[in-house]
């Protein structure tokens, strides 16, 4: 059984979405991805967030762009915990998908990620199973571990060649 859903507005979202998925997978986490939109098909929206909880998600990934307000209504209606993407747009840089998400009326949190966040929305759902979930706790451990060892080793690297050397 799936313990996150990843829903986003458009296959346009698809490329952003795929990152949260990637992590979910690197840590072993069971996903569903789904494409709905909220403003374009209501009632399958209303149907997928109703249905979330009895689907065995334990936390929504949801990600869209404009005025983007699939992640607040996910949270309107999902109990759990509802991750919000704001998708990157060709007429406002994003701050219109980010406004959207991030400014949720009292009561109703969407955590929300920087904009185009895919990676960063998969670890914290990685993050918030593994409040009771010790193996995954572990592997986060382990990951961040990976990621000091390799900030460590281009240091290493930048002292060894310098900077006028240095190739990424
Ligand atoms: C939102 O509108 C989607 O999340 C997408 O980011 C944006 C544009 O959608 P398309 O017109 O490309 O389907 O609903």
């Amino acid at each position: 059984m799936a313990n996150v859903g990843i829903v986003m507005g458009s296959d346009s979202d698809l490329e952003i979405m795929a990152k949260a998925a990637d992590v979910l997978e690197e840590f072993g986490v069971e996903y569903e991805m789904t494409i709905i939109s909220a403003h374009r098909e209501p009632e399958v929206f209303f149907e997928y967030a109703k249905g979330a909880e009895e689907r065995g998600f334990k936390v929504i990934i949801a990600g869209a762009g404009m005025a983007a307000h699939l992640p607040g209504m996910c949270a309107a209606l999902f109990p759990l915990p509802v991750i919000g993407i704001p998708m990157h747009t060709s007429s406002l840089g994003g701050r219109d998908s980010l406004y959207s998400i991030v400014q949720m009326p009292p009561g109703i949190p969407v955590a929300t990620v920087a904009i185009n966040g895919g990676k960063n929305a998969g670890l914290l759902a990685v993050k918030m199973l593994a409040m009771s979930d010790p193996e995954l706790l572990e592997k986060l451990r382990e990951y961040s571990a990976k990621m000091c060892a390799e900030v460590q080793a281009k240091d290493q690297k930048l002292k060894e060649l310098g900077y006028r050397s240095y190739k990424k």
